[in-house]
């Protein structure tokens, strides 16, 4: 029996409860959220967050719900059959993208780009307008608690821990603000807490006697209105909690001489690898924690070296330059303050700059051995790569290896239509570019999620659901249809018990909107190829028999679906591929297309590059040996840029140099 692939055994940030254990009873208001999806780390100029790290595992959220009653609970909820979708509404429900989102083109020397013009989005949406609370929202008081109560408890034998005395709370800038967190519970024990939403530098700290308390010494840019989340968990069923909410009004002293001056810093930008001749950018971000624009010293500049400032944002500048020789390249950044010199902020960066032969790769290339065989091979493309200092051989590497690209991040609805009527099309755009330059197929990932939605979309209300959600497909599509094929129209409905999984689209249109997701996106992209994609499926259990079970359903209801793809997030010890085999051949006997979409192999400790070179070669057997299996993608190619990068899971390392697993890939694809 396979173990949960998914999952990590060492876990960064654990994923909460499985939902569809819980019964979600929302005491608040409808239309109000506790759930904040995290950053996504790929939005680099427009999200402010220019630090150069690779993607931090997050938690999957849970949905704020404004149901009483189980979410799913079966995939046997009915699907009506041929459904006939009403017109769009003439004008839209939700704004259309107006004029003032299309990217414009990207400045010399700013991006990596060489084979065609980069564009750029043509403004900014700051991050706190995308989630503005006002004079009113906090004098309505803490929003009232949020209990999750799982389906064993009885409230009337069991009450929920809570928390005495909570109230919003306001503080000058520059002054520590305290507040004690105090659980009980009426059937007695100490209740647990953990915090949600932490203001960036404050601290959530244990008192040890039961209590916690929230520190914070908000500065300047903190002005404003926040919103600070505190879950007490019961002390006999860790899943029975409550969740409750305040707020936090940060206002400026009337002598802003109270506020202390902090020192500015640079941001942190990770080693890279880059290719002699290649021209490298390094988007170099200062910052004060009082708010102010340090001055930036590039103590060292390279030869040839320009500095553009960034058109968006006054805090990044964009340094562009040309190694001529193998070098190991430091650059020494110093942040002055603004207001006071002597406070400054050091960091340093280096480039490693290796000759062409450097990455040269033995053997033919693995698309050219694909396309022999008529199968499509392919990576996930990091998002805004053209302005990683390594864009250029990323690039390169990548359209010599791949014939299909997917979207990893740049086409998720929060990044992608932060704000009603705001789209930030550049990043795809680009990449639609590349790809064309390329001569590669573009799979577009991902149309409906329950995750990495913006705040706009997880308040409206439940009956503009169904309409939010096919506006969006059908801008998306309209825009990128006729160079996208290949669409993940919905992206992991199921609960790992097989159950559909709650969600913001679920609560609005049942288990139908799966099926109104993919006939929406037929209608606006006729020709393309639309498949569910999920994780978790392709060995026996539950959710694979959920998935085989909504996948029939979807077929009988006469679902424009064309295939099923298998993200295969897997570990180096998996040894279930005969069920992942199985599970292929199911889907084929469905007459469905099967597409492994997500593919990575993580090296855990005491796992082998070895062992994930041999479930490489098994995982491509799989699919060679399935005359249904259309496509074999990996999510990223080197391990320098994925999800799980502190697990090396691809099949080139972070210098762009050949591990085992590209070699084993090699010979297979060689082989009949
Ligand atoms: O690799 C993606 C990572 O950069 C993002 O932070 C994260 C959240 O948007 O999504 C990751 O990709 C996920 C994909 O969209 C859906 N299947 C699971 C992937 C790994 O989490």
């Amino acid at each position: 029996m396979a173990m949960n692939a998914y999952r990590l055994p060492r876990v960064i940030v654990p994923r909460p409860a499985v939902l569809s254990a819980i019964i979600m009873i929302t005491v608040a208001a409808v239309g109000c959220s506790s759930s904040s999806d995290t950053t996504d780390p790929g939005t680099i100029a427009q999200n402010i967050d220019i630090e150069d790290g690779s993607d931090e595992l997050t938690p999957d959220q849970e949905v704020p719900s404004n149901d009483t009653q189980l979410p799913g609970g079966s995939t046997d909820t009915l699907i009506p059959a041929n459904l006939v979708l009403s017109p769009l509404p003439s004008p839209p429900l939700t704004p259309a993208p107006a004029e003032d989102s299309e990217p414009v083109r990207a400045e010399r020397n700013t991006t990596t780009a060489e084979a065609y013009f980069a564009v750029r989005d043509p403004q900014i949406i700051p991050a706190d307008i995308l989630d503005d609370l006002t004079d009113a929202d906090f004098e309505a008081g803490p929003l009232p608690a949020v209990i999750s109560t799982p389906a064993d408890v009885d409230p009337a034998t069991n009450t929920p821990p809570f928390f005495v005395d909570l109230d919003n709370v306001e503080v000058f800038a520059g002054q520590q603000l305290s507040v004690l967190f105090d659980p009980e519970d009426a059937d007695g024990g100490l209740p647990g807490m953990f915090p949600g939403n932490l203001p960036i530098g404050a601290s959530f700290d244990d008192n040890r006697n039961g209590t916690k308390s929230l520190t914070w010494r908000p500065l300047e840019p903190d002005v404003g209105i926040h919103e600070f989340t505190v879950t007490a968990v019961d002390p006999a069923v860790p899943l029975y909690r409550s969740t409750h909410t305040i707020r936090i009004k940060v206002s400026l002293p009337s002598d802003l001489s109270t506020i202390v001056n902090l020192p500015p810093s640079v941001n942190n930008i990770r080693p890279h690898t880059v290719q002699v001749d290649d021209p490298v950018v390094a988007y170099i971000k200062v910052g004060d924690p009082n708010g102010t624009i340090p001055t930036l010293n590039i103590l060292n500049p390279p030869p040839g070296a320009t500095l553009t400032p960034h058109p968006h944002e006054e805090a990044i500048t964009i340094l562009h330059f040309v190694p001529d020789a193998p070098q190991i390249i430091t650059l020494d950044l110093q942040a002055v303050d603004s207001v006071d010199p002597s406070l400054t902020g050091e960091q340093s960066v280096t480039i490693e700059v290796l000759p062409s032969s450097d990455f040269i790769r033995p053997g033919a290339r693995l698309r050219q051995l694909a396309s022999a065989r008529d199968l499509l091979f392919g990576y996930a493309v990091l998002q805004s790569y053209y302005e990683r200092p390594d864009g250029a051989i990323y690039t390169q590497i990548a359209g010599e290896e791949f014939n299909i690209v997917s979207t990893e991040n740049s086409l998720k609805f929060d990044f992608l239509n932060p704000m009603p009527g705001k789209f930030r099309w550049a990043a795809t755009d680009n990449l639609v570019q590349l790809a064309k330059a390329q001569r590669q197929t573009v799979h577009g990932h991902t149309l409906v999620w329950h995750r990495q939605l913006p705040p706009w979309v997880k308040r409206s209300a439940l009956a503009d659901r169904e309409l939010i959600m096919r506006e969006f497909i059908d801008r998306v599509l309209g825009r990128y249809a006729a160079d996208v094929p290949l669409w993940d129209v919905v992206n992991e409905s199921l609960e790992e018990d097989g159950t559909l999984r709650n969600s913001v689209w679920f609560e609005g249109m049942g288990a139908s909107y799966i099926d109104i997701a993919f006939r929406q996106a037929r209608e606006s992209a006729p020709d393309a190829t639309l498949i569910y994609n999920d994780y978790d499926i392709a060995f026996a259990g539950p959710k694979s028999d959920g998935m085989l079970a909504l996948m029939q359903q979807l077929k009988d209801a006469g679902t424009p679906l064309d295939g099923v793809g298998f993200q295969l997030h897997l570990f180096a010890d998996f040894d279930d591929v005969d069920e992942v085999i199985a599970t292929f051949q199911r889907i084929a006997d469905m007459d469905l297309d099967i597409y492994i979409t997500e593919l990575d192999i993580s090296i855990a400790d005491g796992q082998t590059e070895a062992q994930q070179a041999d479930l490489y070669e098994q995982i491509l057997s799989a699919c060679l040996d399935q005359p249904r299996c259309k496509a074999f993608q990996a999510w990223g190619y080197t391990d320098m840029y994925s999800w799980r990068s502190n697990f090396n899971p691809l099949f080139l390392d972070d210098r762009y140099q050949v591990k085992p697993a590209y070699l084993s890939l090699q010979k297979r694809l060689g082989e009949n």
